[in-house]
């Protein structure tokens, strides 16, 4: 072998050492598709943990809790509840929290997948128009809420800044025909000052709340807001509850819950065939059934008075009557 074709190898060799090192180094980030409540994000079809980006964004607002009230919410992503992110076990998550610039407070994140200080918080909060970044590993399967803890908690959760997150288990969940994010949160509204309610602290002491809705308004899932299947499809609901203080008997009139992952874990036990679940403050639960006939299907927090405080909503479910499993007579 002559001097120049060794020096030629010794050249694709070195070439391959570095862009063999360049491959491992670079991170392949993918950037986490967040949804807005109802929609869940896509089912994550790889089979290895990555490293995954989320950036999420607080934003207050005016909007409005019911069709007659406006409220002054803060949010995560400038919707209550905030978007909802999909990752898998073993995923290494690059978060980043921005604080939108305009906005009055400072803000951070408490995810309830981490392990570690305040969930994240300890590390993220953020001043108007900064930029916070940590990374933590997700350790555990399951739902998981994420909120804010600035400040003295309790105005920034009531005031909307929660959501979901879920993580994946290898392998993924079983698939089904439908899924759907739903969140049940408490408000405290003052009477409005210019038209517009704000957070009253001694109505959250008093743990009296004002509203208690579903999707972050009365109406959030009734009407044009409504979650819709066919019959004989199978739905997973993914359901959070806020709080801030109450526990939430989550009940689907008319239908029984063939799965709950109680709890929200993933891995642990199941419950089957079960008719109301409890949900803690800060916790979440993962249900599952088949529409057998069509109507409209009340989900509530059967705590019912809450009812009239707005915690109703409805899963539309058309298709062909279903005789054997329902009728009218004999
Ligand atoms: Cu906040």
């Amino acid at each position: 072998m002559t001097i120049f074709k060794l020096k030629n190898k010794f050249k694709v060799l070195t070439l391959f050492l570095i862009t063999g090192y360049l491959t491992g180094t670079m991170a392949f980030a993918e950037v986490a598709k967040l949804t807005t409540a109802p929609n869940v994000p896509p089912a994550i079809k790889r089979s290895k943990a990555e490293k995954v980006v989320v950036n999420l964004e607080a934003k207050e607002y005016v909007g409005n809790l019911t069709k007659d009230v406006k409220y002054g919410f803060w949010s995560f992503g400038g919707t209550v509840p905030g978007p909802m992110a999909r990752l898998r076990v073993g995923d290494s998550i690059e978060f980043h929290l921005s604080n939108a610039k305009g906005n009055t407070q400072p803000h951070n994140i408490d995810i309830h997948a981490v392990n570690g200080p305040g969930g994240g918080a300890a590390y993220t909060t953020v001043d108007p128009g900064q930029e916070k970044v940590f990374t933590f590993k997700a350790k555990a399967a399951g739902l998981f809420i994420y909120h804010c803890a600035a400040g003295s908690i309790v105005d920034h959760i009531s005031n909307g800044m929660y959501g979901l997150v879920l993580v994946e288990p290898e392998g993924g969940l079983p698939s089904v025909d439908r899924e759907y994010y739903v969140m049940e949160s408490e408000f405290f509204a003052s009477d409005p000052e210019n038209g517009v309610a704000s957070f009253d602290i001694q109505k959250g002491l008093d743990e009296h709340a004002s509203h208690v809705v579903f999707n972050g308004k009365e109406g959030g899932l009734l009407g044009d807001n409504a979650l819709k299947a066919k019959v004989g499809e199978t739905v997973r609901i993914y359901f959070g509850n806020i709080g801030p203080n109450s526990i939430s008997s989550f009940h689907i009139i008319g239908e029984i819950f063939d799965k709950v992952y109680n709890d929200g874990g993933i891995g642990g036990a199941i419950g089957k065939n079960i008719q109301t679940t409890l949900v803690p403050s800060a916790g979440a639960t993962i249900v599952e059934f088949k529409v057998e006939a069509p109507g409209a299907y009340a989900l509530v927090d059967h705590s019912i008075y809450r009812v009239a405080k707005g915690a109703i909503g409805h899963l539309v479910v058309e298709g062909d009557k279903n005789p054997a499993v329902i009728r009218q007579g004999k």
